[in-house]
């Protein structure tokens, strides 16, 4: 409710005494505070779970508490004692139920039976495991195989995820977007060229060798939180660390351990970033580049005087290609229009180039900041650049460090879940399994959503997720995905996607990975890859929330196994008896990445994949590591030329997990009571004529027919630079076009969506 909605400024630290607080507060409200002693002893420890959070990497040498605060968050939502059954579906129809918000939804618990949709009393029903595998197998059979998309969020874990790629190929596609196409496709397209690999380089132990850190666009104290004890710890070294946000986020700027009783008994934080510079939204490029340009201008002048050189001349010579047509872009780039596009003073982006000069080691760490951006590929190649002036990739404590979002979303890519086809090794499979893999490139998120709005789309299958909450253009898609012959929904609680119901719309609930697995043969391990490429195993410590409920595997196996012609050289039911004969087809089919896969899994800290950046192996065509050459200066849509433009920022507050969102404050910005709020730069606020605390209405500034406004935001004074303004994920996706996304990797630009905004 807007009414209540509060802003006051915060003062304190990130950890410390308001985690705590607000841990203990939500285990009490999920009624979960039962799970605390095993959230101790087997959160993220080997032999024990692995969170359903985040992807940043888990310790070889765990803390105590190997978890933060919302990662415990995350798991006492999962592990709550609320219940949504088919009682309570009898009691509310799915037409009430559209106008619940968000967190009211999930908040009814986890879901504990199999559910159909019936058109006649608008409600879904309960329908039984048998049937409803039947019913789908039946649909999905007589659909032309290229109308059905397989969708998997980033949770599942590779057991699964294998699965499930391979069900689409047999069936007849390579359909199989994922949430990474809405999050680190960027990376996964922009590292390639750049480097050979699609993933970072940058290892946990390396924080404790690096002697520089840089951070674009990415916010460590909500999102990636167990990074701070690295960070804290660099810290303590004397390890500089810039940061560039158009935010002052709190994570960057100071952390209290709560695993450290001095510090949380004096409240005395470490201060993490020691240069804080607030780029504007899109103005990346352009600070590198000035970076960049001091660097030039600093190597010049040792030259001169026949000092040491700043840039690595040898690695540049030896190991790279395309710096002269960098360093040209770079000479003729003018400090005015690096001010201009940036948003900062040319001191401040020297300053910062001393800081990278002087350091032997860097890590550059970023996240959505960088990568939801039309031109967020050129965004991420530029920090590559950056490092690779100085040789800063394929040594100790250096390299690139993209932090990747769901706990398993790196991980389903390695193992299949890929729309386009030469990513994955169609050969291996074919040979496995002995069929014909489909050869032609699947559709990706946006392209799904686009077949979705051009009616070309029957089926959609998704592998956890909340779709249609978490793509843009709410208004057009919630209209076309009602044209749906089918959705079938696998999930742990009830959600939005769920309530835009297709003609036959069924509900598959499933256990989460905290939870005992039990099958044929006993409880069942799963794997996990981490955002650091390590491999971890997973047993479930906690019984499941209902009798009835199915594993990921079970499900995924059971529409297989309705769907498909059997094929003995694809065993579903002994897969799912036992997983690690899942695990030793995944070391077949990419024996490079999972060698001894079984015999490894508890390895302490994970076993990594190799990538061979990390050896100063450039699996390149070229066979070198390669300069890319930013197409502009300013990564957004719009050109900057009109004030009245508002670039808006699409983030996570510290009280939600995607389109799961906890509850209405955010702690750490000082904002309570209400979602619906638009930062705004003072100036910014008024010479639009906005009153402070007032009510605004936010308007698309795109000229393409489709009017896309959403009114009801109360305006918050916020220190950010002027033309940047900020808002809520998911609430804001009405106002994003659909083809507003990443040039080349098609990675919607949530972070810089150009509005006018207006008293509302
Ligand atoms: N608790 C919690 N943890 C999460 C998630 C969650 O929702 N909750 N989500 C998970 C997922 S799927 C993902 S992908 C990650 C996301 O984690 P992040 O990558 O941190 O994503 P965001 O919260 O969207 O915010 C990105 C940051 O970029 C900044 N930013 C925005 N635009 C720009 C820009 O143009 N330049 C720069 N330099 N900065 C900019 C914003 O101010 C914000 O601080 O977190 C994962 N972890
Ligand atoms: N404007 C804007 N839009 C964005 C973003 C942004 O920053 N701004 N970020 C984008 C990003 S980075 C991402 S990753 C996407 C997220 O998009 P999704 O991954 O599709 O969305 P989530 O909110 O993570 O999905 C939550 C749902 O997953 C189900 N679930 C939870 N755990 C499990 C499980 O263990 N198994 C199964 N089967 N289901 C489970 C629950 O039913 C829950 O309701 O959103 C993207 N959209
Ligand atoms: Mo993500």
């Amino acid at each position: 409710m807007p009414d209540r909605a509060r802003h006051e400024d915060y003062d304190q630290p990130v950890g410390g005494w308001g985690s705590a607080k607000s841990l203990l507060q939500h285990a009490t409200e999920q009624r979960a505070v039962s799970t605390v002693a095993t959230l101790l002893k087997d959160h993220n420890k080997t032999g024990g779970y692995m969170c359903t959070s985040c992807a940043w990497a888990k310790p070889a040498r765990p803390h105590v508490a190997e978890f933060c605060e919302n990662g415990a968050k995350a798991t006492f939502w999962d592990l709550t004692s609320h219940r949504t059954t088919p009682d309570f579906f009898a009691r509310h129809t799915v037409s009430e139920l559209l106008g619940w918000s968000d967190h009211d939804l999930e908040n009814e618990g986890r879901l504990t039976h199999p559910m159909r949709y019936d058109v006649t009393s608008d409600t879904y029903v309960e329908v039984s495991w048998d049937e409803a595998f039947m019913q789908i197998g039946e649909k999905l059979r007589s659909y032309d195989p290229e109308t059905v998309v397989f969708y998997a969020s980033g949770r599942a874990s590779l057991e699964t995820s294998y699965m499930y790629q391979l069900l689409a190929r047999i069936y007849g596609n390579n359909n199989l977007p994922d949430s990474s196409n809405m999050c680190h496709e960027t990376t996964s397209v922009a590292l390639p060229p750049s480097i050979g690999t699609p993933v970072g380089t940058v290892l946990l132990e390396d924080f404790e060798k690096t002697d520089c850190i840089f951070s674009f666009g990415q916010n460590v104290g909500t999102n990636s939180p167990r990074l701070l004890h690295s960070l804290q710890e660099a810290r303590e070294r004397d390890v500089p660390i810039v940061v560039f946000n158009p935010l002052r986020e709190k994570g960057w700027e100071e952390f209290v351990n709560p695993q450290r009783p001095g510090q949380m008994l004096k409240n005395s934080p470490t201060l993490i970033a020691t240069q804080y510079y607030q780029v504007r939204a899109g103005g990346d490029i352009a600070a590198m580049v000035g970076i960049a340009k001091t660097l030039l201008a600093l190597d010049d002048d040792a030259k001169a005087a026949g000092g040491a050189r700043v840039l690595d001349a040898a690695f540049i010579a030896e190991h790279t290609d395309g710096f002269p047509a960098f360093e040209a872009m770079v000479r003729e780039t003018s400090w005015d229009e690096i001010r201009r596009e940036s948003g900062l003073p040319q001191a401040a982006l020297e300053a910062a180039a001393h800081t990278f000069a002087k350091a032997r080691s860097v890590i550059a760490i970023y996240g959505m900041g960088l990568t939801q951006h039309r031109l967020g590929v050129d965004n991420v190649q530029t920090l590559v650049n950056l490092l690779l002036m100085r040789g800063q990739i394929g040594k100790p404590g250096a390299g690139i460090c993209p932090v990747r979002g769901h706990s398993n979303v790196q991980g389903q890519r390695t193992v299949g879940i890929a729309e386009k086809a030469d990513l994955v090794p169609l050969d291996r499979l074919a040979e496995q399994f002995g069929f014909q893999p489909p050869r032609k490139d699947g559709l990706n998120t946006v392209e799904a959503c686009e077949a979705v709005v051009a009616g070309k789309i029957r089926a959609f299958i998704g592998l956890g997720g909340n779709f249609v909450r978490a793509i843009p253009e709410r208004g057009l898609m919630e209209e076309k995905w009602r044209d749906l012959d089918l959705s079938v929904q696998i999930a742990t609680k009830l959600n939005r996607t769920h309530l835009i119901v297709a003609k036959s719309t069924y509900l598959l609930p499933t256990l989460v990975r905290s939870e005992i697995d039990r099958q044929a043969c006993g409880p069942q391990i799963v794997t996990i890859e981490d955002s650091t490429t390590c491999i971890h195993a997973s047993r479930g410590k906690f019984e499941p929330a209902a009798e009835g409920l199915l594993s990921e595997p079970r499900i995924v196996a059971e529409i297989a196994k309705a769907t498909l012609p059997a094929n003995p050289r694809v065993p579903w039911d002994q897969w799912v008896g036992d997983y690690a004969l899942v695990r030793d087809a995944i070391e077949q089919t990419f024996p490079d990445d999972f060698r001894d896969f079984n015999a490894r899994l508890d390895t302490p800290g994970g076993f990594p994949r190799p990538v061979a950046a990390r050896r100063r192996e450039w699996a390149t065509p070229n066979g070198k590591a390669n300069f890319q050459r930013p197409k502009a200066l300013c990564a957004s849509f719009d050109d900057g030329a009109d004030v009245d433009i508002l670039r808006l920022i699409t983030l996570r507050s510290n009280n939600q997990f995607n389109t799961t969102v906890y509850g209405n404050s955010d702690r750490l910005r000082g904002i309570s009571g209400s979602r619906m709020i638009i930062m705004m730069n003072r100036d910014d606020r008024m010479r639009l004529g906005l009153a402070e605390n007032g009510m605004a209405r936010l308007v698309t500034a795109v000229e393409d027919g489709i009017h896309r406004a959403m009114g009801g935001f109360r305006v918050i004074d916020y220190d950010l630079p002027p033309g940047t303004c900020a808002s809520y994920f998911p609430e804001c996706n009405a106002l994003i076009p659909l083809w507003h996304f990443a040039q080349d990797s098609k990675t919607p630009a949530a972070k810089s969506v150009p509005v006018r905004i207006h008293p509302d």
